[in-house]
């Protein structure tokens, strides 16, 4: 099919919103144009209105009103989405104005989330999030936010009719249903937090990816694991679409010098992110929270880049992390003219997640934050004592080895905990 042929089949609508003079609206409605690209919609039609504040029953003014519900007249186009959040009168409002079915971007994004949720946890997270948002907005447009999507092929959203009466809930048993599913959520979560409590009782640092959605995170976790994975094959899903990845994963690394450490790959942000998904994501998101190094992923060719890094700075400080170092990975620099990559700044480095050097480099800086408690010392370890160089050859970094008449003489670069443990060996 060709690009035409499928716009053909997606479903038109039109994208509206109100510039109360904040500099970053027209970044924002862009980004809005993306989430409905990423919803298999495609923006036929853009109505925006300079106004300070958002009017109370109808977000827009009267006369804006009437243009659209003209718009939607003329077009005959059958949705509109709003660039806010609105409330559930200004909904109904609108809808009640213009015969079209009006989503919100809150309701865009869930609409996106459940779309691309694969895990149960993720699942459980994304319909929790759902639910809450239907609840005040019951007798509105909830049908837009039950209708299970049948696939990331499905055109739009499902229409509202047929369907109306079948999934008429009450408040009641919504309520009872989120409590159901936040249970089935912490069961799942309690096992997550245990084995991360365990991890740390490993004591291996955590390295966590974090950033905007589409930014190249998930390219990056995939390039490390394929050069630094200990056998683990198993690649995170990796793709050119917004919110490619809802899950955070972990994998092992242990690098050519035996040091070890965890790195995650977590959900990417947009802005205005809902709260509601937000605080269903917590756990997931609990995995950069308590990470000892963030790398925060950069999409450096898009123009955005600078309104995409404030936009994950403000879901950082939202989900709570803060305190946490962090390094800054300009990526997809193989996409920009003159740009040589890999080139560091300071901590931060420009690099493409597709070029090994590129991966190499982002490593020796990972090493440089985490690896602090490391020390290099001259061991001299008696022929006795074997066990000692075998348990050094495999956690240690061994930069030199002699055999001297009194034992083996190791030139090593070991953690602080085994330098105490060997200072007895030491020969410097
Ligand atoms: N040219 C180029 N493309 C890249 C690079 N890194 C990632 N990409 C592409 O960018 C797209 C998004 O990459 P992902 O790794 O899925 O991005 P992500 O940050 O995990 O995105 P979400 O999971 O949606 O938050 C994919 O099509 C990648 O192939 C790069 O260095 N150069
Ligand atoms: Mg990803």
């Amino acid at each position: 099919m060709t690009t035409t042929e499928e716009e053909n089949t997606l479903q038109p609508v039109i994208i509206a919103g109100l510039d109360n003079n904040d500099p970053s609206f027209a970044y924002s409605m862009e980004e809005l144009a993306n989430l409905v690209a990423a919803n298999n919609m495609v923006v036929q039609e853009t109505l925006t209105q300079k106004l300070d504040r958002p009017n109370a029953g109808t977000y827009f003014g009267k006369g804006k009103v009437e243009e659209l519900a003209q718009l939607v007249a003329e077009t005959d186009i059958k949705f509109v989405i709003t660039n806010d959040e609105l409330s559930p009168s200004q909904i109904r409002n609108i809808e009640a104005a213009t015969k079209a079915t009006v989503v919100d971007r809150t309701g865009l994004i869930l609409d996106i989330f459940a779309n691309r949720a694969r895990s149960k946890e993720a699942k459980l997270q994304v319909a929790i999030a759902r639910l809450k948002y239907q609840l005040p907005r019951l007798r509105t447009s909830m049908n837009v936010c039950l209708d299970q999507q049948t696939g990331a092929t499905g055109s739009g959203f499902t229409s509202r009719g047929s369907g109306e009466s079948k999934l008429e809930m009450d408040r009641r048993t919504i309520e009872k249903n989120i409590a159901h599913l936040k249970e089935e959520l912490e069961a799942i979560s309690k096992s997550e937090s245990t084995r991360r409590v365990q991890r740390d009782k490993a004591g291996i640092p955590t390295v966590a990816l974090v950033g905007y959605t589409n930014s190249g995170k998930s390219t990056t976790m995939n390039g490390l694991v394929r050069m630094f994975g200990e056998g683990e094959e198993k690649q995170v899903f990796e793709k050119n679409m917004l919110f490619a990845t809802l899950d955070t994963s972990v994998r092992s690394l242990t690098l050519p010098d035996q040091k070890q450490f965890l790195l995650s790959d977590t959900v990417g942000f947009v802005s205005k992110l809902p709260h509601n998904l937000v605080s269903s994501f917590r756990q997931t998101l609990a995995e950069a929270a308590q990470a000892d190094l963030l790398i925060q992923v950069v999409d450096y060719s898009d123009p955005n880049h600078k309104e995409m890094m404030a936009t994950t700075e403000k879901t950082l400080h939202e989900i709570g992390v803060k305190g946490i170092p962090m390094v800054i990975g300009y990526n997809k620099a193989d996409k920009m003219e003159d740009v040589v990559f890999p080139s560091r700044e300071g901590d931060n480095l420009v690099y493409s997640a597709r070029d090994e050097a590129s991966l190499l480099a982002l490593v020796d800086i990972i090493k440089e934050k985490i690896f602090t408690d490391y020390e290099i010392h001259d061991l001299l370890i008696p022929f006795n004592d074997g066990q000692v160089v075998t348990y050094l050859n495999e956690n240690a970094h061994i930069l030199s080895t002699d055999y001297t008449e009194n034992g083996t003489l190791l030139n090593v670069e070991l953690h602080t905990a085994d330098a105490a443990r060997f200072a007895k060996y030491f020969a410097d």
